[in-house]
């Protein structure tokens, strides 16, 4: 019998609604949910085979055990036994710390990561904690922490109303978007031209996005922050400085950010930017002129030598300019869920035992992770549970990381299939498929150009022979608490609602906050998982129901009777009320920040070297390391090559199709070659993710693809000084012909 579904689509950032028509249990068809109420039909390559992804015959359907260094099939009860055996043992040993968490990119993409995750964390007590974060996005959370006090409360570009964006190392057109959730961000590009807007692409490439610009300026990387800092210089010596009424009073450090950066003039930064001095000052104009504009900096300028820096700048610039909190400017959203009181950011509270690097949000940079296995003394890490992340090709230094974890004395791993990590693996937890599991964007509803709620239900009952996420998840935390492997996931589950119910009504600022726990527990009923959960953060929100306080807010229930979600409106200016800084104001230049200037100083008179450098890139057919399995994405399509240069290339004997050795600090591979004129000169790119061939990778079609793994080139110790954040970007690497 055939039926069509309504889900969000959970494979990147822009949450498009999927109408997806089953036959039975099998997909037949997945189309753009055109009364989607924010994505209005818009669908990519990934959406359109999402169910090839989730029929994949390579997807585990029950847990794999280690024995005689094979992963052999076992029922759940085994595994779980086999944890409960082997788990305490080393907490015992070697302390809480002995245990590393990584938990990668698919977590924020599904509620059991984004609601159960932080239990099983806690239940560790270990600081060794660590995740996709910091090969991404980090430092943004880190400027948004010290300068509005909330490290979530991240700025986005107010797209549908601006008249001039300013994109810096971001290639939306292909990735859809991130930290910037906006469904169909080529059309709405192009709705911004169409109606008279400009767009300015800052990108060492000549991108989809920037082919699609009015202005392309090919930075050299890393050279972003003294890019910005020499804008900012600007509008300052021309006397372009307005931070409009809505923000004048509630700003700190305007004058300290004028003198800090009045030093990175556009002519003294010029050589480093691989600009002229002329476009940086032409620039800084248009921003100072344009009625409503915004910038936006993402993955190019997270992941290189001033991530940080570079990310604090970006909204320096767009409160300079009268944008921050405006509309058409850089906004921030209401998402529906309750976020509760938060206390100032800080970070440092703990350091990595090795070399020191800095706690922030809760976590230490992966990088961070071989020399914690691989260094003997207290708190050495014997033990690595991985949820939904594959470090071993997503993180920097990979081959040694890969030979590091075959060195643990045990290695879980929550993911479906046996991967280049996996593979490690003493015990593979397999979740289920994302369409027998419910869905809500709790943290892309926090990024998203318009206030959206929208809750997708199971589209296909849950296997009744495996658990669901959550309850592995609970599972583990109860073994690391010390209890024994048969867990009562619902007693649990009850636990942990009673928690959270507490955390709300202690909350001042709820409207829940005089109102009894018990009352509303009650009323939450009795099916556990994260559909209850996530109906407390609704009915407790701002559109909220509020048990009671107002009978048409918002819950699952009325979700469930709005499938293509519920749109409450383009985005609302929110200072000073979400400043959570100690001062209440909107700190600009914050001690933590401006501390690194000094070596950005550096980096600006440094005489630029003729070598090669390193980057990355993405294709509109693939997800990071997990798409390359699906044959309808993968086939016939050259996805892992390295790009050059025709001048580049000529200059090394290299051709298109030819082979190159390819070698960093840290490592060496071949690769294919594609010589392109999109790269500037002097830059070389290879995507991420690759690299499938290692023994024992039980994923045919990406096997079959395999490509390199680009990480083995980046290099642990290349870091983000004040977020710990690897370099990604901007690694010099030589090139020659095999
Ligand atoms: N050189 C370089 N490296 C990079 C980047 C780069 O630009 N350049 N980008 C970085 C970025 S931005 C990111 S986000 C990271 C991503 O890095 P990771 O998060 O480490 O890896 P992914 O490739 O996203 O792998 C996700 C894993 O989760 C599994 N999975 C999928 N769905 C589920 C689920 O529902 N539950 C569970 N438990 N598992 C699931 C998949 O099978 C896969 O093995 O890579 C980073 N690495
Ligand atoms: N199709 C597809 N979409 C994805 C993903 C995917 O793997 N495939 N991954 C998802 C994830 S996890 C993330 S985090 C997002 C990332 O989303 P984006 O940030 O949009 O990612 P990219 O497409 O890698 O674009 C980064 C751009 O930065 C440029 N760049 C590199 N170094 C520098 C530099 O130093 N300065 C400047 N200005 N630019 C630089 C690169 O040339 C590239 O064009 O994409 C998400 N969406
Ligand atoms: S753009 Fe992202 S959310 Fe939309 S269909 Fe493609 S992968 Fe899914
Ligand atoms: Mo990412």
């Amino acid at each position: 019998m055939t039926r069509t579904a309504i889900r969000t689509c959970p494979l990147c950032e822009a949450t498009c609604g999927l109408r997806i028509t089953l036959d039975g249990d099998r997909v037949t068809e997945i189309r753009g949910d055109v009364d989607d109420v924010f994505s209005k039909g818009y669908l990519c390559p990934k959406g359109a085979t999402f169910g090839e992804l989730e029929a994949d015959p390579d997807r585990l359907s029950a847990p794999r055990i280690k024995r005689d260094g094979r992963l052999v099939e076992a029922s759940w009860e085994e595994a779980y036994e086999e944890i409960a055996r082997r788990l305490p043992a080393i907490v015992e040993a070697g302390g809480p710390d002995a245990v590393a968490v990584y938990l990668g990119n698919p977590n924020v993409h599904n509620l059991a990561g984004q609601l159960y995750v932080r239990p099983l964390v806690k239940a560790l007590r270990t600081k060794n904690v660590h995740s996709a974060s910091s090969v991404d996005q980090l430092p943004k959370h880190v400027s948004c922490g010290v300068m509005f006090g909330d490290p979530l409360a991240i700025p986005v570009p107010d797209i549908d109303r601006t008249d001039l964006l300013v994109v810096l190392g971001g290639n939306p057109r292909v990735s859809n978007g991130s930290l910037w959730t906006a469904p169909d961000l080529p059309g709405r590009l192009t709705a911004l031209r169409k109606r008279g807007g400009k767009l300015v692409v800052i990108d060492p490439k000549r991108t989809r996005t920037a082919d699609k610009a009015d202005t392309h300026l090919a930075i050299r990387p890393g050279a972003d922050a003294l890019l910005l800092a020499a804008i900012i210089a600007t509008l300052v010596a021309e006397d372009l400085v307005d931070v409009g009424d809505h923000l004048r009073d509630h700003l700190a450090g305007l004058d300290d950010v004028a003198r800090l950066t009045a030093p990175f003039t556009p002519e003294r930064v010029a050589t480093a930017c691989g600009l002229e001095a002329e476009q940086i000052r032409q620039l800084a104009r248009e921003l100072a002129a344009a009625e409503r504009a915004c910038v936006y900096g993402r993955i190019g300028t997270t992941t290189q030598r001033f991530g940080t820096l570079a990310s604090w700048l970006v909204d320096v610039v767009n409160v300079l300019t009268g944008n921050l909190d405006r509309p058409g400017g850089s906004m921030f959203p209401t998402p529906a869920h309750h976020r509760g009181m938060r206390r100032p950011f800080r970070m440092n509270r703990w350091s990595s035992r090795v070399s020191g690097l800095p706690e922030a949000i809760g976590e230490l940079p992966v990088a961070a992770l071989t020399e914690e296995i691989t260094t003997p003394g207290e708190g050495q890490v014997r033990a690595l549970i991985t949820i939904a992340g594959n470090p071993v090709l997503s993180t920097p230094d990979g081959d040694a990381l890969d030979a590091a974890i075959a060195e643990l004395d045990l290695v879980i791993c929550i993911d479906p299939y046996v991967t280049a990590t996996s593979r490690h693996a003493d015990v593979i937890l397999p979740p289920p498929p994302a369409m027998q599991r419910p869905h809500y964007d709790l943290a892309f509803s926090a990024l998203a150009v318009r206030d959206v709620a929208n809750f997708s239900p199971p589209v296909l009952p849950l296997d009744a022979t495996r658990p669901d996420e959550w309850e592995i998840l609970l599972t583990l935390a109860a073994i690391a608490l010390g209890q024994p492997a048969q867990v009562d996931t619902a007693a649990a589950d009850a636990f942990v609602l009673h928690q959270a119910v507490e955390g709300v009504a202690n909350d001042a600022s709820s409207t829940l906050a005089t109102r009894d726990p018990a009352e509303i527990i009650a009323a939450l009923g009795d099916e556990p998982g994260p559909a209850r959960l996530l109906d407390l953060l609704l009915r407790a929100g701002p559109y909220g129901e509020g048990f009671g306080h107002d009978p048409d807010g918002l819950s699952v229930e009325k979700l469930r009777a709005h499938p293509h979600g519920i749109d409450y409106g383009a985005l609302k200016p929110r200072v000073p009320e979400i400043l959570r800084t100690a001062s209440g104001r909107i700190e600009l230049a914050p001690a933590e920040l401006t501390g690194d200037l000094d070596r950005l100083s550096t980096a600006a008179d440094a005489a630029t070297e003729d070598g090669l450098v390193l980057i990355g890139r993405r294709h509109l057919r693939t997800n990071n390391s997990w798409s390359h399995n699906v044959a309808g994405l993968a086939k016939g399509q050259r996805l892992c090559t390295l790009q050059l240069h025709p001048d580049d290339a000529a200059e090394r004997g290299l051709v298109d199709g030819g082979c190159a050795r390819v070698s960093s600090r840290a490592g060496e591979l071949t690769v294919d070659v594609e010589v392109t004129d999109s790269l500037r000169r002097g830059v070389v790119s290879l995507p991420h993710g690759f690299g499938h061939d290692l023994d024992g990778v039980e994923q045919r079609v990406a096997r079959a693809n395999a490509g390199v793994n680009s990480n083995v080139l980046t290099d642990r110790d290349d870091l983000d000084r004040i977020s710990g954040t690897a370099v990604l970007n901007g690694i010099p690497v030589e090139v020659a012909a095999v």
